[in-house]
């Protein structure tokens, strides 16, 4: 996948370039990050990327120029790479609320543009006529869209064949399934009189297969019911977690 990153912050995203499974990933090609920064496409007679609001107000306003400038490379460079299918999102307080669903949906391009907006945002007009779909991380202000981009990134960069070890498949993960994943436990066996429960040192597999399962069904209905409420349980599912219930409520 090709990422192209609008933003006047294009060091923040240093974080996932170089670390982790994402940092090896874009070593290895796998998939690749270009930066287009609106900074780049101010012209002698328009200094600023940002000015005024229109209308009063706290705040600045990102101007439409540099912004539209610095996506219209973006795409001829996403051209250039031969990508077959591209998106521009632009991600911003009033988008789409992010969730797996959506994660999914977005794994069919093969190219991304992601508009970062700061201060305020951005001039209205240019996501008229630029933007194809708005995305929000949830309902809570951060400063900038280029952290949120680096979420989304990473949530999409973990379906892509070769960017994870296969033991850590993005298929294990909890939300694919639509429960909370299961306790974790490692050495040692016994700590500060805290024992690590039975059934995961007996090597039955089967019984830790359910064990995993029941406490992923227990701790759905306990931390997150609002997940269980969209799911549909099967007759062994279902049968777990009343049990679980009855032992542990
Ligand atoms: C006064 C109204 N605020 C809007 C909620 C102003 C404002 C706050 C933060 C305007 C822009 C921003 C910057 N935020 C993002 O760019 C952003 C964001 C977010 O703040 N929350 C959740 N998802 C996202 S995606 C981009």
């Amino acid at each position: 996948m090709i990422f192209n990153i609008i933003s006047i912050f294009p060091e923040m995203f240093d974080s996932i370039l170089h670390y982790g499974v994402l940092g090896r990933a874009f070593t290895n090609d796998i998939c690749s990050l270009n930066f287009n920064n609106p900074r780049d496409f101010v012209s002698d007679s328009y200094k600023r990327i940002d000015d005024k609001p229109f209308g009063g107000g706290p705040g600045m306003v990102m101007k439409i120029a540099p912004l539209e400038d610095a996506i219209k490379m973006a795409l001829q460079q996403q051209q250039t790479l031969d990508v077959k299918k591209n998106i521009r999102i632009y991600m911003s307080p009033q988008g789409k609320p992010c969730n797996q669903a959506l994660v999914s949906e977005l794994l069919q391009y093969d190219g991304i543009i992601f508009v970062c907006g700061r201060y305020e945002g951005i001039d209205e007009r240019c996501i008229e006529r630029n933007i194809d779909l708005e995305i929000s991380i949830g309902d809570f202000v951060v400063s900038g869209g280029e952290l949120p981009a680096m979420m989304l990134i990473d949530a999409l960069m973990r379906h892509i064949p070769g960017v994870l070890h296969d033991k850590d498949s993005a298929q294990a993960d909890s939300f694919v399934s639509g429960l909370l994943d299961h306790p974790h436990y490692t050495i040692p066996r016994e700590y500060d009189g805290m024992n690590v429960p039975e059934v995961l040192l007996s090597g039955n597999h089967e019984q830790i297969k359910l064990w995993r399962l029941q406490m992923s069904l227990w701790h759905t209905y306990k931390k997150r019911p609002d997940l269980l409420q969209s799911k549909q349980l099967t007759k062994i599912e279902s049968g777990l977690l009343q049990d679980a219930i009855k032992r542990f409520e």
